[in-house]
């Protein structure tokens, strides 16, 4: 699995939630996402682990999946959001790499996908780009409404025809778990299905994670203030395990 990721950029992990779990998880996703405006590419609430007591339980499962992954001693948990395409949304979720929309000063971590529902092409799965994260970082774009990304006429443009292997859709069942590296590309289509399709997306990064305020215009940014070259407060964005020395404040 370890060997995916590196090469390909991203990974089937298999189930990660079921039965009573996965219910507590969709009801909390369900209850974040009350409150979210629906867009056209649907519906996304992020921070949903800190109101949730079901998904902030369920982080530490998550966790040591990215640990293992990663090959790491402990991993920080950076933020997540819960998203929903209800059947009939038209949009899709652009082209993109997660980092672009990251304020830190590095890459390394990655982002664990966890499938609410059975995603499948028609009702608007992930699609990755199989080798792209190999191509460094790309030109990001505002593909959520006004999120005022900084023009980066240094980066290269994302041209998904610039791929360089075919795009793979990436099938899953309700409480299986995809992982994925910050620089690879990836997109999900409309839900043109008459079946929801909800995820709940975790990124982790490494816990000596710096930040950049600059990379990315992030909401944290406008809450938090943060320095640059700062690293990440555990209490706010925890380190796993908690035992770790990693989990105390760095200087
Ligand atoms: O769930 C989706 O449709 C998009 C999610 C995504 O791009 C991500 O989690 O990085």
């Amino acid at each position: 699995m370890t060997d995916d990721l590196a090469a390909r950029g991203f990974v089937r992990l298999g189930p990660l939630l079921a039965g009573a779990d996965l219910e507590a998880v969709r009801a909390a996703a369900d209850r974040t996402l009350a409150r979210a405006p629906q867009g056209p590419h649907g519906a996304i609430r992020h921070d949903a682990w800190r109101r949730e007591p079901a998904l902030e339980a369920a982080v530490a499962r998550v966790a040591a999946w990215a640990r293992a992954l990663l090959g790491v001693p402990a991993v920080r948990l950076f933020q997540d959001h819960v998203i929903c395409k209800p059947p009939g949304t038209p949009g899709e979720v652009a082209w993109h790499q997660d980092y672009g929309y990251w304020p830190l000063a590095s890459p390394r971590g990655l982002t664990v996908w966890v499938a609410l529902d059975d995603a499948d092409e028609a009702n608007g799965c992930l699609r990755y780009a199989p080798g792209s994260h190999h191509l460094g970082e790309r030109r990001p774009a505002d593909f959520v409404a006004g999120a005022h990304q900084p023009d980066r006429p240094d980066l290269p443009p994302l041209d998904p025809r610039e791929a360089p292997a075919p795009p793979e859709a990436a099938l899953a069942r309700a409480g299986e778990a995809l992982a994925h590296d910050p620089l690879v590309w990836h997109t999900s289509g409309p839900n043109a299905s008459t079946r929801v399709r909800r995820a709940w997306s975790i990124s982790l990064v490494l816990p000596d994670a710096r930040w950049d305020p600059g990379h990315a215009p992030h909401p944290y940014v406008a809450s938090l203030r943060p320095t640059p070259g700062a690293p990440l407060d555990p209490s706010q964005f925890p380190v796993f395990p908690p035992s770790s020395p990693e989990s105390q404040p760095e200087r």
